[in-house]
């Protein structure tokens, strides 16, 4: 295929990259495109040197698939005129996440319901993407009820500007500030905008993204997001009920069984997922499995991921290498 990386430049781009390069997704042709400030600049990329390209180039190029990862208004914008020149598009951005008329894809949960005329493909948020695909294998067995998750977020969601002011206020040099307040040694409880129900986005992202892949409005969902001095990924405090009760040892083998999960849970020896060793993975990692002690049917676990990559460019890479694999590129 010829494949587009749209934000090439940026944290996620960069990612995209990287995993391309080490699940050897293939391609013909690779296009790397940036914003005017970074076209010109040089990639290596599998011993290539690649030049970015701006917007209108690689349009004229013609792509079949553009993995964007510009921001929600560059999507907007920019992924309709791809998909016009016959391109599809996998956007990370949330431009699309919620419209009925684009699909909304773990390729693990739900890639079988992508069809050949979808051209543009939302990504779904990081922190929805590590919880829905511990919570989908549940969902089938034992039904969800009502979600209760706090997230302890990496900055690196933030993206580039947010990982220097953290290093920058730790080495004590003056740092231009990409939070309301200091990050390093702080704990914030708000990413992403304020709503007027008193939620930030990003908490009503995993509300509404999680009932629309999982498809079942009728899971109830809270959640508090909360950004921490942190860089390897980000963790989630998970209390799922169920309308059917479960065998905890059962909890364990489904999902030990889910392509993407990883186990980490023996609490003898000081093991559970921690975003340090997430950190660079593919996998979406699980522990602190034990029963809500408070209420029948109740679960808890701690859900960690890089959200650069499963949360990311990993889910999006995912969804080319289904694209290509199920002739739906054309
Ligand atoms: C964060 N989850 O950690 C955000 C980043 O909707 O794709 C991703 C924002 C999005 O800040």
């Amino acid at each position: 295929m010829k494949l587009a990386v749209v934000g090439a430049t940026g944290l996620v781009g960069q990612e995209v990259l990287k995993v391309i390069e080490e699940r050897n997704l293939e391609f013909d042709q690779l296009f790397l495109v940036a914003s005017p400030k970074s076209v010109g600049k040089e990639y290596e990329f599998k011993g290539k040197t690649y030049k970015v390209i701006g917007m209108e180039e690689a349009i004229a190029n013609k792509p079949e698939v553009a993995i964007f990862s510009a921001g929600g208004g560059t999507s907007l914008e920019w992924a309709p005129k791809f998909a016009g020149a016959g391109c599809i598009v996998v956007d990370n951005s949330s431009a699309w996440r919620m419209s009925p008329d684009h699909k909304l894809i773990v390729p693990e949960i739900n890639a079988e319901a992508l069809r050949i005329d979808d051209r543009i493909i939302a990504n779904p948020n990081c922190s929805t993407i590590q919880m829905v695909l511990a919570l989908a294998p549940l969902h089938k067995k034992y039904k969800i009820k009502r979600v209760v998750v706090s997230t302890y977020q990496s900055v690196t969601g933030t993206g580039k500007a947010a990982v220097d002011q953290l290093m920058k206020e730790r080495a004590g040099t003056d740092a231009e500030k990409v939070y309301p307040h200091k990050i390093d040694m702080n704990v914030l409880p708000h990413i992403d905008v304020f709503q007027e129900n008193g939620y930030t986005k990003e908490e009503m992202k995993m509300v509404n993204e999680t009932k629309k892949i999982l498809d079942d409005q009728s899971i109830a969902v809270t959640a508090t997001a909360v950004r921490l001095p942190v860089m390897g990924g980000h963790s989630e405090s998970v209390n799922v009920e169920f309308h059917k009760d479960f065998d905890i040892k059962e909890v364990y083998e489904l999902l030990s069984k889910t392509p993407g999960i990883t186990i980490e849970d023996d609490v003898a020896n000081n093991v559970y997922p921690m975003p340090l060793n997430a950190h660079g993975k593919d996998d979406v990692f699980v522990g602190r499995l034990r029963r809500d002690e408070s209420q029948p049917n109740t679960l808890n676990m701690w859900v960690v991921a890089d959200n650069l990559r499963k949360g990311a460019a990993t889910n999006a890479v995912q969804i080319a290498e289904y694209l290509a694999a199920n002739n739906l590129v054309y």
